[in-house]
């Protein structure tokens, strides 16, 4: 039996979508995640980003109410927003994770902030995050650090809440966290 060199290419294909898939919660809950990274840090950067997409598979609404890293002396959720032209963050105590819909994470949307690094984080690297829910309580989840390039740098944050420089438009948020 031999194979076309083709299922070759779809198989590694899809070991490698399989590989970079978030591991599987410590114990089930109503949530599905995807789409999840840490952006990796550049040299002298204090402060990360993750993002994470969850989905709720259940019947009730959940809000997540806080995350943990053992990479990062604390972890905010955080959303950003354009104002006069300037991207700021702010701080969120409630995300809303709505039964039968999805929370979603993005550079330029909501995302969470690693504040104080402990070490740089590089491409290839796993991060436990920790996600604590108000119901379904806390997860642990394994993310991948992905480099992130972007025509306007990695976006080393200054440690506050808003960005150093105006962006040239809302669609090229990947300075943003
Ligand atoms: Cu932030």
């Amino acid at each position: 039996m031999s194979f076309h060199p083709f299922q070759y290419l779809f198989a590694l294909l899809l070991a490698s979508i399989t590989m970079t898939v978030v591991a599987a919660p410590d114990r089930p809950s109503p949530f599905e995640f995807s789409d999840a990274y840490v952006r990796a840090s550049v040299p002298g950067q204090t402060v990360g980003a993750a993002y994470i997409s969850i989905h709720n598979h259940g019947s009730t609404d959940d809000i997540l109410i806080g995350a943990h890293s053992p990479v990062a002396a604390s972890v905010d959720l955080h959303s950003s927003h354009m104002q006069q032209g300037m991207a700021h963050m702010q701080r969120e105590a409630r995300l809303l994770v709505p039964a039968g819909g999805q929370l979603d994470m993005k550079p330029g949307g909501i995302h969470l902030m690693l504040q104080d690094l402990k070490h740089p984080l590089k491409e290839g690297d796993r991060v436990p995050v920790q996600l604590v829910f108000e119901k379904a309580g806390t997860l642990t989840l394994s993310l991948p650090v992905r480099s992130v390039l972007s025509a306007s740098g990695p976006g080393g944050m200054p440690p506050g809440m808003s960005m150093d420089g105006p962006m040239n438009s809302p669609m090229q948020g990947s300075q943003a966290h």
